[in-house]
């Protein structure tokens, strides 16, 4: 199959491709075997509306769809090419910043494959998320030109004209075919991009004319907001897209023969967080254009929109100025003073109505005009329900509740794991992949075979990555020593700054003359958004402490701090099936759900965690001898922003914690860094520690040394591996997407 191709393509043998080549071959192989395929068939269909989607390279898992994963693998083997460099020669799709995005993507693999019908719809962004770069131990912000003129998007001869308040722009639609698992059918990643986008304007770094929106409507994924142009940017890629969305959706409607006013019988629209919520008027006003009144389309529209909640974080609920959208989309303002009017016409308490001291808050507009609202994981869905969104709780108790997170097995397991989906399948045979309940077969083979096996498969992991680190940054890494992982969006609820502490102790330790008994490797790899300073002030410390073990012949043999360059999802493939402990120490009630928590569980790391997000559904299953938990729970942490009672410096002041953070400023970290950055990072844990690191400290710092104690019984800790991996199955996406199909979508039942 692929040696023919190569030969009509290239006119030459696979062997003497080179990994482009052989790249560009199998892309149109794929591309050619999916626009073969029928889309989805079904009376409804999902639109999946989201800003992000972190798709990652496509080579692989669309090998792997389509059943020719062995057929090329065996090619590429006989002519002696290398799968790994072959999945190299791909550049991996800029679409998304973190948890939000890469779980619409891992939702799209699993919607195709459970067989409903719906398509993905967001941005076509030329630079997307910024290539991250580290010099002077700092995070430096570079255009990722991911786009090359070969690639999965197909061109399609639809375009969309945008009103905005003082111009209209056009948008072009493209598309990426997202195959389902062996389901011989197909749907697709629907992406707009504006027509007259320029990338040349793009100068130093990311900077760019914020106002030319013209010409820089998709260049990039969240410009720097902490302007007002770049907020007003943001607002208009958001009518942009949601715009390009609803003339979409009502152009399907029209084309499949059905009127506008069955738009609900027909469609369904997932809003993923705030950042698509101006769909609902943008339909209304479409609807209304098709002369339907405004009672009827705002009834229409409220019966199509669905919302999902991913965050508790007060300033991530988006709030736009009313002022913004009258220059930005003037055509939806009335109707959003209607809506809002509506609603505090029904409902006079204070904090529900739409539009309050000028600002249109989103999040509410959904929850009066959708007919559901999920949270995206128990303890996250219990909190908006009884604290965050109570009030509306109260009054939509129905349209109220949760969906757990999941994530594909196809890529994180089978795809980046041969090793243990081989291992896997030859305990229980192929049907796990069916139903991924079925892992829990694995519980009974807790056999030292099976065990040794297990071990020697995270041992092929950490070589690989080793193999990798090396050569992507020529870090050398002990694949003795304990790897340690931590890999996330940069933020301070999530804690990073949390780990560098405990690291400092330990060297303070081992300085001290108390050695472990084996090495250890602490990864990281995050990503801060460019105007979020505290954040980049972190991954500039930690970059130092790099530098000061690497310093120090005292402390190297024992300790390893490497900060993975620019974060994404190729790197996560690498990292996850490595890990061997599972870094989940948010401050309680502040993560949503977390998915990465769920991979590495997948692939067998132990998590060490606080009770918060999907870490209390891991707990629950895996049962306490097999996860590590430390820290204060939710109600303690939400009581204590209640009564303002947390004080970081009563904390800073103990014996134990007073050490670590005065290291910050010390000479070995001073030589190595920049004293403004982190005299401010100490300034804020001494005085302020929103997110308190510092309440949680002592606990993690002695339950992370269990953790890595118990380590050393390699029979004991495979088996919590075994566990760990057994009980993973709930978090397949095939059974969230299940879930919002039969609460939610009714794609299938209607
Ligand atoms: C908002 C306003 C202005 C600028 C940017 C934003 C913004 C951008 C991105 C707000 C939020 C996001 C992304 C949020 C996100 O990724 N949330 C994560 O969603 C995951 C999937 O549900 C959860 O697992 C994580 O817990 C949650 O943090």
């Amino acid at each position: 199959m692929l040696n023919e191709k190569v030969q009509h393509l290239w006119n030459k043998e696979l062997s003497q491709c080179s990994y482009e080549e052989i790249y560009l071959a199998i892309q149109q192989l794929c591309k050619e075997k999916m626009q073969a395929l029928p889309l989805v068939q079904g009376k409804r269909k999902l639109y999946y509306i989201s800003a992000e989607f972190l798709i990652g390279r496509l080579l692989t898992c669309n090998l792997i769809n389509l059943g020719i994963y062995q057929q090329v693998a065996q090619e590429m083997e006989q002519a002696g090419k290398s799968m790994a460099l072959l999945e190299d020669a791909e550049p991996e799709p800029s679409l998304g910043n973190g948890g939000l995005g890469r779980l619409a993507a891992c939702f799209l693999d699993s919607i195709a494959t459970l067989q409903l019908r719906g398509d993905g719809v967001g941005l076509c962004y030329h630079y997307g998320l910024f290539q991250q770069k580290f010099h002077d131990n700092k995070q430096w912000e570079q255009p990722n030109p991911w786009l090359q003129p070969n690639s999965w998007l197909t061109k399609e001869n639809i375009t969309f004209t945008v009103p905005f308040g003082k111009f209209t722009v056009e948008g072009e639609l493209y598309s990426i075919d997202i195959p389902g698992c062996d389901t011989n059918s197909k749907n697709r990643l629907r992406l707009f991009d504006l027509k007259s986008v320029q990338e040349n304007i793009v100068q130093d770094g990311i900077q760019f004319d914020k106002e030319d929106i013209r010409q820089n409507l998709t260049l990039f994924l969240y410009p720097d907001d902490s302007d007002q142009a770049g907020r007003l940017l943001r607002v208009y890629q958001q009518y942009f897209m949601v715009s390009c969305a609803a003339q979409l959706i009502l152009k399907e409607l029209e084309e499949a023969g059905h009127a506008p006013t069955e738009l609900a019988e027909y469609a369904v629209v997932q809003i993923n967080d705030t950042h698509p919520s101006m769909i609902i008027p943008e339909l209304i006003r479409l609807l209304m254009e098709k002369g339907v009144g405004f009672t009827e389309a705002t009834d229409i529209v409220s019966r199509t929109c669905a919302y999902t909640n991913h965050t508790i974080l007060a300033e991530a609920l988006e709030k736009w100025p009313i002022s913004s959208l009258e220059i930005v989309a003037p055509r939806i303002v009335a109707i959003i003073r209607e809506l809002d009017r509506l609603a505090k016409e029904a409902y006079p308490q204070k904090g529900l109505g739409i539009i309050e001291d000028g600002l249109v808050h989103m999040a509410r507009m959904d929850i009066h005009y959708g007919f559901s609202v999920n949270g995206v994981a128990q303890l996250h869905t219990e909190i908006l329900e009884q604290s965050e969104l109570k009030n509306f709780f109260e009054i939509y108790p129905e349209k109220f509740n949760n969906k757990t997170n999941g994530i594909t097995f196809r890529r994180w397991i089978t795809a980046c794991n041969p090793w243990l989906d081989e291992f896997v399948t030859k305990k229980l045979g192929q049907g796990w992949k069916q139903d991924a309940n079925l892992l829990e077969g694995l519980e009974k083979f807790e056999d030292e075979e099976s065990l040794s096996r297990l071990l020697e498969i995270k041992q092929t992991c950490k070589e690989q990555l080793a193999e990798y680190v090396l050569h992507q940054q020529g870090i050398e890494l002990d694949t003795n020593s304990i790897f340690d992982i931590q890999i996330k969006r940069l933020h301070e609820y999530k804690r990073q700054q949390m780990n560098l502490l405990y690291i400092i102790w330990k060297y303070q330790q081992i300085k001290g003359g108390k050695i472990p008994p084996r090495p250890i490797t602490f990864l990281f790899g995050a990503k801060a958004a460019p105007a979020y300073i505290l954040a980049k002030d972190i991954i500039h410390a930690l970059l130092c402490m790099a530098k000061v073990i690497e310093n120090d012949p005292q402390v190297s043999p024992w300790l390893k701090l490497v900060f993975v360059e620019n974060y994404n999802v190729t790197k996560a493939e690498k990292l996850i099936p490595a890990a061997d402990i599972s870094e989940q120490i948010s401050l309680a009630s502040k993560e949503a759900s977390g998915t990465g928590n769920m991979k590495l569980m997948l692939n067998g790391a132990i998590t060490l965690g606080t009770l918060d997000g999907a870490n209390v559904e891991i707990a629950q299953r895996v049962g306490e001898d097999n996860i590590y938990l430390f820290g204060k729970k939710s109600p303690e942490v939400i009581g204590l922003y209640e009564s303002r009672g947390y004080c970081s410096r009563e904390y800073y002041q103990r014996p134990e914690i007073e050490p670590l953070v005065d290291f910050l400023l010390q000479k070995p970290m001073l030589a190595q860094g920049d004293a403004e950055c982190l005299g401010r990072l100490y300034q804020d844990l001494t005085h302020k520690d929103w997110f308190m690191t510092l309440l949680d400290l002592e606990e993690y710092i002695e339950v992370k040394e269990k953790a890595f104690a118990d380590y050393e019984n390699r029979t004991e800790w495979a088996k919590k591996m075994l566990h760990n991996i057994a009980q993973a199955g709930f978090f397949s996406s095939d059974r969230t997407i299940a879930q919002y199909e039969q609460d939610i979508w009714k794609l299938k039942s209607i």
